[in-house]
This record gives C-alpha cells, structure tokens and sequence, in this order.
C-alpha cells in the first residue's frame, strides 16, 4: 500500500483487431486477454464448449490492439511519473500519448517507463500474433524437438501450454493479462526483500532488510518487524537517508517463531512494514509483507544398503515427506483466474492434505496471491522455471538475454515466499535429450553448451542456478523434473516421473511398488469428469456418451482410447456402458491405481539412514478446461473419486497392505511423533458372500516418529475364496487409520446383493454396513461436496461423513462397486 503518491490502476481497456475500426469494451477488471475479451462481446463461441476450440483458432493469428485512457489527479514537477505493467503476453508495442514507449516480447516480465503525463493520457499496445512470431523464427533457426503443441512455442517466452497440451486446448492469446497502473512519487519504496538464516539449532535468526528506494529529498526508512501473532514488535528502527539505492539494515530474532509445512507446526508469518516517512513525519510511502523463516536443506545422502543417494527435504531440522500433485494453470486464459478460484484451489491441495505442490513448467509464474496463499497453509512450492517438453534455443542471444532478465525478476520476487522451497530449472527438457539423442555430455561441466544441440544446458546448469545463488541463497536448485543420476529414469538418485503406468511400458498398477524412485515429481491415471462437467461443456445430450465425438474432443491426450481401454479392461467389471458408469469407473480405477501408489510408496520412508523415498506429487491437481485428464479436480472443482483416495492416503497416520501370494504383509506410516501402545485389528471377510471369516489382534505396537513401522510380514489368508483384508490401527479405542485391501484385480470379484443403512441429517450422512462394499460414492442432484466419497465400508465400521451443506432433506444416492 502506498502513502502521499498516487497510484492510477487500468480499470477498464477497449480492444480491436489492427486495420478495423470499431472498439469493443473489454472485460472489467483491467487485466485484460483476447479471448476473454471476444468471448465477452460474444464475438466468438465459448471455446471450452463442445468443440468449438477448432472454430477460434483464427484469433491467433490476427494483430489486437487495446487502448484505455489514465486520468491523473494532478501534475507535479517535482514528481515522477512511472508506467507499470505487470505482465503483458507476450509481443507489446505500448504508445503513450501516441509515442512510442516500449516494445516487449517476454510474458514472463514486469514492465515500467517513466512517463511525463498530462491529466488525461491514452495507453494503446499493439500485440503481435505469438503464433506468427514464434513460426517466424522456427523459419529463421530451424525447427527443434518437442512433445506437446506446436513446437514453434520453444522460441518465445510465452505460457507453452497456450500451444496445446495433451490436457489443454490451443488458445494462444494475448493481451494486458496482469494489472496495468501509473504510479507518481518524489520518494518511493521499489521493493523491499527480507533476508533470514536461521541458525543450525534454530535458536536465532539472523539476515537483513534490504531496501530499493527511489528518492532525491532526504527521508527516513522505518523498518517494522512484528511477532506472527502482532502481539510483540520484534524490531522497529528508523534510519535518515538522502538518495535512492539499496539500503541493508542487519537483523536478529532471538526462538524466533519459525516457520514449518503443514503437519509439521504452525506456518508463523511474522509482519514486517517498511515506510518512507518525511522531514515532517508524514508517512510517503509503506510497504507491508508477511515474511516466514524456515532453514531448509535437501538431503541427498548415500545410503548402507541400498544404493544412489536420498532425495528429501529438511526443514528446521526435520525431515520431511512430500506429499502433493502438480498443479498446471488453472485456465486457460491466465486472467480468468481470480482470488476466489485460487484460494478454492489452494484449499482443495489443502483438503487433500498436500504439504507440497509443484508449479510445473509449462504453465506461468502464478501471481502473488498464489504464493501468499501458499506461505499462509503451510504449503510447500517446489517452483519450475517456465521451460517444458521442448528442445530450447539456449544458443540464441536474443532468447538467452530474455530468459536471464526474467528468471532475475521472477526469483527477486519469488524469494519474498516462504513457501517457495525448490527451484527446478524445467520440467523434461532432460528426457527430450535422452528420447531424440541431443548432444548432452555428462563429464562437461563448462558451462557453455551453445554449440550443442542441447544449448539449454546453459540456462539450466549455469545461468539459473547463479541467478537463484545470487538472489534467493540457501533454497536448494534442481536442474530439471526429473533430473539425477545416469538417467533421468534413474530411480536411485534425484527425481523421476514414473509414466510406466499409463505411458511408457504400461505396467500394471499393482506393480506400484516396484515402480518408486527417491522422489517420484510425477505419475499419474486419467479419469472422466462428473458427468455434471459433461452437462456443462457439451450441448447437444446425445453427444453424451462414453465414445462420443466430443467426449473423445474433451481428451487430449495420445492414445487415450487404448491406454483407459486397457487399464478399465484389466481391472474393472463393467456392467453397462452409460455414461455415467463409465465415469463412475474410470474415476474408481484412477482412485484405485492413485492409492496404490501412494500407499506402497510411503513404506519406503523407513527413518533415519533409511529415507529411500522422499516425497510423492500426483500428476496434476487441476484442469484449465473441461477435460477427460489425469486431474485429481476438475475444471468445475468438482473432486473425481482419486481426489479423496489421495486425501485418504496423505493422511498423516495410514496404514497399508500388500499381498504376497496369500500372505500379506501390513505397515503404518507416521508422520507425528512416535506413538505406542499400538493395536492393529484385522478382520478378514469372503468377499462374496461378505462372511467375516477371520478376526485378528496384535497389540503393543510402537509407531517410529516420522517414517513408516513395519508390523506384520506374513500373515496367511484362509484359502477358501477370495478374501478381503480390513486392517485397522487403533490407540485406546480411536482408529487413527484403516484400509481395505481387496483381491486383485477387482474385476473377477462377485458379490451377493450388498446393502447400505444410509441416514442423511443437516451437514452429514450416516452410513453402515453388514458386508465390506468398495467405492461407495455418495452423490446429491446439486453436486454438494462431501468430505470423504469413494470409500470401502466394513461392518461395524459405521461412518460419518460430514457434506456442511447437506440438508436433511435432501436426496443423497448411494452408488458402489458391484
Ligand atoms: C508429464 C508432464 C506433462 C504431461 C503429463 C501427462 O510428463 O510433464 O507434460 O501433461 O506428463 O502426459
């Protein structure tokens, strides 16, 4: 928030196509994009709507140009006049008054000019078309590799996703798309970065404000730093000042409230205030932060007994096991975006109980507010550079200028995050090395690849990490998801994405948990939509079918026939084909193959030295578009079935099963403080007669802090039938985990007819069971989110299942696995 100077923000802009006359009013709000914007004037189709993606392609390819007026409440020599855009995508040229002031072309960039206003000022920017540009220098340098969308995208800094992913839409667009203002000052704050090392035993922390002021009178720079409860003000000091610079100012917090992921303790934000104030004590200028410290190491050790080397984080001394997904932009129009969609976002992560997410790399740098969000939950950012899929032209000045300006601001402005807790250089670009045999000679360590055909190199393993050691010291630097060891597919060192359930190999998803690396960044299943999603993207109903032309238009990934086909065929009965079984059973199987996952791979947290799996992120958290994709939430929010097998797996305390012929072995993960005193309660049943066949009790059982406790290695099934194995950790009475391990695969099992006593009341359901039931998942007519669905149900297991805006008079129906 700024004092004394004025702030003039872009409220409202008119476009039109370059060479035609007639204006056309955006969409209010003063972030503005073409399509967003055509689409308002209903000048085109919706394109997320059926498949009229294909009929707005033409939009790309024209020139737009916008325009607003900036009205001003006064002129003042003595001032300065700063235009500022916060992003513009991506090739701008502004006018200011009718001259020219700027040309732009890296979406990824802040802009600002000094300008000398009058009163009332025109701002107009021609935007270029990306498409043409970026095929224009494919024509210049030649076309380079890619997986996803038009492979002319590697040459622009643009979203890449806009190109088309194999879960977007082409919209390549353009426009003002962050806010645009006119700022006015004799004495300014540009930005203030606060700086903390928190010291080994976490006993202090020590580091400093640093100040860019801009100023030609003398001021004095107060400096406020408030406890995260305000109760305490932990520093509070004024310094006289005469000119503009950068100005330190050294700092200690003697038990500073330190800032932890969630599960882990409280994510303290301490309060931190810099003002400029004048001779006569008025406030000019103040700028108010929410700042956390944290100490944070990545651990990447070698192991006794198994080989290559941990791949975990550490912060304030505590090893920590991620647990999240890939979150890609969330529209596909940047703008579209707002604060409310975020924080429902965010709190979708959070209802999952994520502690980390990844902002992937082909997407954009997300707002502040993204991050704010993310420092305030606790949530871990494991941050990609902007760079995916693609061969990129590290070897072109004009690219490499571009992208060293970019990752300078990005990270500068980043590094005010407490969340932010890895950089990553890119997401693949190493793999496209490795699949088109791109010159990448491991023993070079030089620095300047430019005359391979892996000039990107340099910007991964030697620009980008400079810059992140320069500007945001102590955050560890990985340079590519995945990326380590002889191969990118190495599962002993770094990261890898494990795409051999799905792509790759396909393997079965049973086989999970052969599959695990140090730190899997990536793996995933595609499940359909709800069909309400259906209802919403496609108008004609009798398009609404599991094999429809526009079912099939709302997928975009490669072969998705064969590989949902095959993964359905090898473990789902299906009953019917309708539509909404089909989606009923694609979301089943996702939620199922999802949970093995997980479950099989947080074993492999085993305590100190034994750290052989570090974290887990679920390919992706969301969509841009309605899609049938590997999203968890759906572009409407709507949670698929494998949303809640990941909110019941990254629980802190779960217990897990494998089987082993007939023999199962049974664990619990951990990831509180030890725990003892332990029950495990196993109750085995027929599975189709649903008979309780066997009941089982071990007791006295220690939970190990933080890492996973083996508890049983052999326990035989009865061998009568196919069996179905419940398994419950209880402390004095209270079940802190439970999970239903069933035959595989589940498409042989038979069942006798099941039943559900279901009661509803205001904000919850009721539900029992005299035969364990698999994936029950409960559904209203209006979608009412529920806080746990697709669940297994166990007699005497009676569950409550909270739904705050459930009315007890609603009608909840019941479907289940049959
Ligand atoms: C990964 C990602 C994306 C892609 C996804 C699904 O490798 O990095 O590029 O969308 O797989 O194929």
């Amino acid at each position: 928030m700024t004092f004394g100077n004025f702030t003039a923000e872009v409220s409202k802009w008119k476009f039109k196509e370059v060479g035609t006359s007639i204006w056309l009013e955006s969409k209010p709000g003063g972030c503005a994009e073409i399509y967003s914007d055509l689409l308002y004037n209903k000048k085109i189709q919706d394109p997320f709507l059926d498949m009229n993606e294909d009929q707005v392609q033409w939009v790309s390819k024209c020139q737009w140009e916008y325009e607003t007026n900036i009205e001003i409440p006064r002129i003042d020599n003595k001032e300065k006049y700063k235009l500022i855009f916060e992003g513009l995508d991506t090739f701008a040229t502004i006018y200011f008054n009718s001259e020219e002031i700027l040309k732009t072309d890296n979406m990824f960039l802040k802009y600002s000019v000094f300008v000398q206003p009058k009163l009332t000022n025109t701002i107009r920017i021609v935007f270029g078309s990306a498409l043409n540009i970026s095929k224009m220098y494919e024509h210049r340098h030649g076309k380079l590799k890619c997986w996803n969308g038009d492979p002319s995208r590697v040459y622009i800094r643009k979203a890449q996703y806009q190109y088309g992913w194999d879960w977007g839409p082409k919209l390549i667009s353009c426009g003002p798309y962050r806010p645009t203002y006119l700022i006015s000052y004799q004495s300014h704050i540009n930005d203030f970065y606060v700086h903390g090392d928190v010291h080994e035993d976490l006993s202090i922390v020590s580091g400093y404000i640093e100040t860019d002021i801009e100023t030609d009178t003398q001021v004095v720079i107060s400096m406020e730093v408030r406890s995260p409860d305000s109760i305490e003000t932990v520093l509070h000091l004024k310094k006289p000042v005469s000119g503009s610079g950068k100005f330190l100012q050294e700092f200690s917090i003697l038990s500073p409230k330190l800032w932890y992921p969630r599960g882990y303790g409280s994510a303290a934000l301490y309060h931190v205030t810099v003002r400029l104030i004048s001779k006569t004590g008025n406030i000019i200028c103040q700028v108010h932060k929410h700042i956390g410290f944290k100490r944070i190491q990545l651990i990447q050790h070698p192991f006794l007994e198994q080989s290559g080397t941990s791949f975990y984080l550490q912060i304030n001394n505590i090893p920590i096991f991620c647990k999240g997904s890939n979150w890609i932009p969330a529209h596909s129009i940047p703008s579209s975006v707002s604060k409310t969609d975020y924080k429902q976002w965010l709190n979708s992560a959070v209802n999952a109980n994520h502690n980390m997410i990844r902002v992937w790399g082909g997407g954009y740098y997300e707002s502040d507010f993204f991050y704010n969000n993310c420092d305030r939950l606790g949530l871990l950012v494991w941050q990609d550079f902007m760079f995916a899929c693609g061969q990129y032209p590290g070897n072109l000045k004009y690219f490499v200028e571009s992208v060293s300006k970019e990752v300078a601001y990005q990270v500068q402005r980043l590094r005010n995050h407490c969340s932010i807790s890895m950089y990553c250089g890119n997401n693949e670009d190493y793999q496209i090395a490795e699949a088109y045999n791109l010159q990448w000679d491991k023993k070079n360590h030089t620095g300047d690849y430019a005359k391979t055909s892996f000039p990107a190199r340099t910007i991964y393993e030697k620009i980008i990490p400079e810059l992140v050691a320069k500007y945001h010291v102590g955050i560890p630097y990985h340079p590519g998801s995945p990326w380590g060891g002889e191969k990118t597919s190495d599962p002993t060192v770094g990261d890898i994405h494990q795409w051999n359930v799905w792509h790759g190999t396909r393997e079965k998803y049973q086989d999970w948990y052969k599959l695990g690396g140090r730190f899997v960044s990536e793996f995933g299943m595609e499940a359909l939509p709800s069909y309400s999603t259906f209802m919403r993207c496609i108008s004609e109903i009798s398009e609404i079918y599991p094999q429809s032309l526009v079912v099939d238009f709302h997928n975009k990934a490669a072969g998705f026939e064969s590989r949902l086909a095959s993964y359905m065929f090898e473990n789902i009965r299906l009953r019917t084909m309708d539509m909404k079984s089909w989606i009923y059973a694609t979301q089943l199987m996702q939620a199922e193959c999802l949970g093995y996952a997980i479950r099989s791979w947080r074993r492999n947290w085993k305590g100190k030295g034994k750290r052989y799996m570090g974290g887990i992120l679920i390919w992706q958290l969301n969509d841009c578009w309605p899609v049938t994709s590997w999203s968890l939430v759906d572009n409407f929010k709507t949670p698929k079935l494998a949303f809640y097998a990941a909110k019941r797996e990254y629980r802190a305390i779960a217990v897990g099963v494998q089987r082993q012929g007939n023999e199962l072995q049974v664990w619990c993960v951990n990831d509180e403080g030890s725990k003892e005193n332990i029950t495990l309660s196993l109750d085995i049943y027929e599975v189709f007669s649903g008979q309780l066949i066997e009941h089982y009790e071990m007791y006295n059982i220690t939970l190990e802090a933080n890492s996973s406790s083996e508890i049983l290695s052999n326990y035989e099934l009865p061998s009568d039938g196919p069996m179905v194995a419940n398994a419950s950790i209880i402390h004095k009475d209270e079940v802190l985990a439970n999970y239903g391990d069933w035959p595989q695969p589940l498409k042989y099992l038979q069942f006798c007819k099941r039943s559900i006593k279901l009661e509803v009341y205001d904000g919850y359901v009721v539900i029992s069971t005299t035969m364990p039931i698999k994936g029950i998942e409960l559904i209203t007519e209006n979608n009412l989110f529920f806080e746990d669905n697709g669940m297994d149900l166990f007699p005497n297991k009676e569950m409550t299942v909270s739904c705050p805006e459930l009315k007890h008079t609603d009608t909840v129906t019941i479907r289940h696995y049959e």
